[in-house]
């Protein structure tokens, strides 16, 4: 396992040690007052010597003018109209139903080939804050109650053995152990040590140490509404992860870009991390993307409902690049318009966190980044010296990159086979671990079923139900051997 640290913020070493006069940093507090930020040492005069000193410290870690040059620039943006959208061309989607067989199969082998040469690594989103599941761990931890007891990340780590397995099989020489598919972690601040100690207790779920790499995404100070620090204590401002868009700059603080080139990959796999059925390095989704030639794409499946808490692919303006509007900006006219000859959602392909991206694309983005300012803002409950006040968190999203790519591409694929969210705790209404528990359970019956297999209950109760072991199938494939002519009985896993 190797450890990097994204620069996120710059160290600015002019603190003199810690031995305050009763005053604020002169310099500092200048610098503060260019930015109209001066209220951050509000509480000097009661702060004691340390957190007097941690203040300063903090302060000083902050790239202030970044930092201004964002707030100003999202503020302005936000009061702003939206720019014209339009639906994407049915032409940019390859959906379930025109699909072949023998398409599913060429992708198949070709995204296999390309793992098995290394081509592939996978980049995972984890540094969300899982507040609305209701869990101080991390997501990846959060165990949603199959036969197994397995967590989102043992589920996620064996599907890479699984794939490489498939992969090394694939190959002439057939050697199980030859491949290795190199996995890529961001991690926030709030996620960053209780991830690593939950791999490490774990021993990796199987996989190499050395063939996953943890990396932090950077933070942002929290401000009120009329772009001020908001302070989280009287010596430490308000941060909050810059949002699953914060990759690219990570990657590049990081060096990670470089790393991929040395390791030979071309393309990354991106995924978020609550996603049950999520299938990490899909070889179909892999072969689909070399064969069109694009340098990114995007796995859809079709909007459920206008409220769906999904961002939906539009195309900005008459013949514009697609992009993602995020559920909480899409204008509810917008999300339940519907297309008269289709009966359908006009906007109904929704963005799953499901992305595919050339390493070249990755670079072009990260060194085109300084222009980037313009963040999302997302209105919170932020705790502050006056308790939790409503302010702004600053994050850029994934998708924020599609514009610049030259082609993007958009691979539909079915709710119920790769669409599990986790998103909400139990009782909720929806995408809870209850209900993605169940759309695993479901499609795993589908699979036994379809391979000779009989449940003493076809569909699985509310509770429990036939589990099928990531490390037996990625996709419903080679379980004929297993499961033909033999009786399951729920809860079980079905593993080797
Ligand atoms: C995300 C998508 C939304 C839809 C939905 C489906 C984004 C911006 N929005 O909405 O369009 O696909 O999922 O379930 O992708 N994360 C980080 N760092 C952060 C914030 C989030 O790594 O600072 C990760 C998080 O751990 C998760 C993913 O990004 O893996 C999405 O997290 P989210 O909860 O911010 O996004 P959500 O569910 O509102």
């Amino acid at each position: 396992m190797r450890e990097t640290q994204s620069e996120g913020e710059s160290n600015n070493n002019n603190s003199n040690n810690g031995s305050w006069t009763q005053q604020p940093p002169q310099a500092l507090l200048e610098r503060l007052k260019d930015y109209g930020q001066e209220d951050a040492f509000a509480l000097w005069d009661e702060l004691s010597a340390d957190e007097r000193s941690f203040l300063v410290k903090d302060i000083e870690s902050l790239d202030l003018p970044r930092i201004d040059r964002i707030i100003r620039c999202s503020l302005q943006s936000h009061s702003l109209p939206a720019a014209a959208i339009e639906p994407v061309p049915e032409s940019s989607v390859s959906t379930v139903e025109e699909r072949t067989l023998e398409e599913r199969e060429r992708w198949w082998k070709m995204g296999l080939k390309a793992i098995s040469d290394g081509k592939l690594a996978v980049l995972l989103l984890s540094g969300g804050q899982g507040t609305r599941l209701g869990s101080s761990d991390p997501k990846g931890c959060f165990n949603i109650g199959l036969p197994s007891g397995k967590s989102l990340f043992q589920l996620q780590a064996e599907r890479i053995l699984c794939v490489q397995r498939l992969a090394a099989q694939s190959t002439n020489e057939g050697s199980a152990g030859s491949v290795q598919i190199h996995w890529y972690i961001m991690t926030s601040p709030f996620t960053d040590d209780a991830t690593r100690r939950f791999f490490e207790s774990h021993r990796f779920f199987g996989l190499e140490p050395d063939q996953v790499t943890f990396f932090q995404q950077g933070t942002i100070p929290c401000v009120s509404k009329d772009g001020r620090l908001i302070m989280e204590t009287s010596y430490r401002v308000a941060k909050a992860p810059d949002g699953n868009g914060g990759v690219y700059s990570a990657l590049k603080s990081s060096r990670l870009l470089e790393d991929m080139a040395t390791r030979g990959i071309k393309y990354v796999d991106c995924y978020g991390v609550d996603n049950a059925l999520v299938r990490v390095a899909d070889p179909t989704f892999l072969g689909y993307f070399i064969d069109k030639g694009v340098a990114s794409a995007a796995k859809v499946v079709r909007k459920a409902y206008p409220q769906e808490k999904v961002g939906v692919f539009v195309r900005r303006g008459k013949g514009g690049p697609l992009t993602v509007v995020e559920y909480s900006e899409l204008d509810s006219s917008l999300a339940s318009a519907i297309n008269q000859q289709t009966g359908r959602l006009r906007f109904c392909w929704s963005n799953v966190c499901l992305h595919m991206f050339s390493l070249d694309f990755l670079n072009q983005v990260a060194n085109g980044l300084e222009k980037d300012s313009i963040y999302h803002l997302a209105e919170k409950k932020i705790p502050s010296i006056h308790g939790h006040t409503m302010g702004l968190k600053l994050e850029q999203f994934i998708f924020d990159a599609f514009p610049y790519a030259p082609s993007t591409a958009l691979f539909e694929v079915l709710r119920e086979e790769e669409f599990a969210p986790v998103k909400n705790a139990n009782g909720s209404n929806y995408d809870t671990p209850d209900s993605a528990r169940l759309l695993v359970l479901r499609l795993h019956s589908r699979w036994v079923v379809a391979a000779g297999g009989f449940l003493t209950h076809s569909v699985p109760l509310y509770a429990t139900g036939v589990e099928v072991s990531p490390l037996c199938s990625f996709a419903g494939e080679n379980l004929e051997a297993i499961c033909r002519g033999r009786t399951f009985h729920a809860p079980c896993e079905i593993t080797f």
